[in-house]
């Protein structure tokens, strides 16, 4: 239900820029940016998630992205209704992000996230999967 609500959420997104934009024209260019995870696990506990966002053709990193949704759940684990709180936090680097995450639970957690880039139209979307140890 609560992955139903989410996919929803961001088909409603999407929807909204292509109506804004000429989101058929630029799909190419967004293909072009993928998240990546500074560290592929983490400590279950308050946690501090970074992640690099990077422009794949010259592998430069691309600050001042929008992320405007964010999931993060254990979906890798076959608990996708199990999802945990995700706060942005202040990064110095540029191209890289933050998130506090509070991970409830040691496995897999998928992290969601949907952001729009200076200058794209479009949106880029990555699932990145992280483990939690104990
Ligand atoms: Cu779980």
């Amino acid at each position: 239900m609560i992955s139903f609500t989410y996919a929803r959420a961001l088909q409603v997104a999407l929807i909204g820029l292509a109506v804004g934009g000429s989101a058929t024209l630029a799909r190419a260019d967004v293909k072009d940016y993928e998240f990546q995870l500074v560290d592929k696990t983490v400590k279950k506990g308050d946690a501090l998630i970074s992640v690099r966002l990077v422009h794949k053709p010259d592998g430069k990193p691309v600050p001042d992205a929008v992320i405007f949704a964010k999931r993060m759940d254990m979906a890798p684990d076959g608990m996708e209704t199990m999802k945990t709180t995700i706060e942005p936090m202040p990064s110095t680097e540029p191209g890289i992000y933050k998130f506090k995450a509070d991970v409830t639970m040691e496995g897999g957690w998928q992290l969601s996230l949907a952001a729009k880039v200076q200058g794209e139209t479009g949106t880029v979307e990555n699932k990145l999967v992280i483990k939690a140890t104990p």
